[in-house]
């Protein structure tokens, strides 16, 4: 009979509310159904496991909203990038606090997201707690290279969609100076551009950004499987991997609202996959190397 648990935090402005949301999604926090009426709007986050604990006896000094994470320092990075942009400098060591063992075998840190919400980031120090263990990828950029192929077809809506990547590179600690940005004509030139880069070995990762209109694009299905392939194939081939930015909308509007109007910004997204997936790769290799020194 029961459903889920829902925990519902007030946040004091419309500007605190969008802030939280580009957190929470930086986080990896899938985005539930959220809502909107004139009284006010929800957005929704979804984790994949909820529990309500009641405590007694020793009762930890923690904020009740506790976030259960893997990679605890890639999270605390990514917490005070955000807060650095958003906050004003002093307030960001008053409000966030360091990584600190807890007495239940764990690590876990603070953090004051906005007026009356306080958060606690934790992880188990117990590798088997929970799950089995797995190779998860963080979502720091810092000292990776970055390539940005991005189509000038529908730009309204492409430049958005850059914007959301550049601005998701740039919270997970990556260097202007480490992301290059082509432009190419259209979707239909995007995987071509894309292979020579992955290709030059130069890149940790790949993200692909363009728009094709269903209602706009004569031949869409038949572009569209063959901008997918493209991708896919570059990807698959040179190992490089690539985020799929390429929205396809029946209209311009839809196209709008996944640029960064109603549904998250597409573009934001694709360039945090490729982050945690660079970040995967270069763990994989790492395990593949110790695996074969292991050997010889
Ligand atoms: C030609 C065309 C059309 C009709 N529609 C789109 C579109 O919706 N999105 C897009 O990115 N590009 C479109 N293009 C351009 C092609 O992708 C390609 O750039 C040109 O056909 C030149 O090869």
């Amino acid at each position: 009979m029961i459903k889920g648990l829902t925990l519902v935090a007030p946040v004091a402005s419309e500007e605190a509310f969008a802030q939280l949301g580009e957190l929470f999604r930086a986080l990896g926090f899938e985005q539930g159904k959220g809502w909107a009426e004139e009284s006010g709007k929800g957005a929704a986050f979804l984790a994949p496991i909820g529990n309500l604990e009641f405590v007694t006896g020793r009762v930890p000094a923690v904020p009740p909203l506790l976030i259960e994470v893997t990679q605890l320092d890639s999270v605390h990075a990514a917490v005070q990038a955000w807060l650095v942009a958003h906050q004003r400098t002093e307030d960001v060591a008053a409000k966030l606090s360091q990584p600190a063992l807890t007495h239940w075998n764990s690590r876990l840190f603070t953090v004051d997201l906005s007026a009356g919400l306080s958060v606690g980031f934790w992880q188990s120090e117990n590798p088997l707690h929970n799950k089995p263990i797995a190779i998860e990828g963080d979502l720091s950029a810092a000292g990776k290279r970055f390539a940005i192929v991005v189509a000038r077809w529908n730009a309204v809506i492409t430049d958005r969609l850059l914007q959301g990547s550049l601005d998701a590179l740039a919270r997970s600690g990556c260097a202007k100076s480490d992301i290059e940005i082509v432009r190419v004509p259209g979707a239909w030139e995007i995987p071509s551009a894309a292979r020579t880069l992955a290709e030059s070995r130069r890149f940790a990762g790949v993200i692909t950004l363009g728009v094709l209109l269903r209602g706009e694009t004569a031949h869409y299905e038949a572009i569209y499987n063959e901008v997918a392939r493209g991708i896919g194939q570059s990807q698959q081939e040179t190992g490089v991997p690539h985020a799929f930015g390429v929205l396809t909308c029946e209209t311009l509007e839809q196209a709008l609202d996944r640029a960064g109007l109603k549904a998250g910004n597409k573009g934001f997204e694709a360039a945090i996959a490729a982050i945690e997936m660079a970040s995967i790769q270069e763990k994989l290799g790492a395990a593949k190397r110790e695996t074969v020194e292991a050997k010889s």
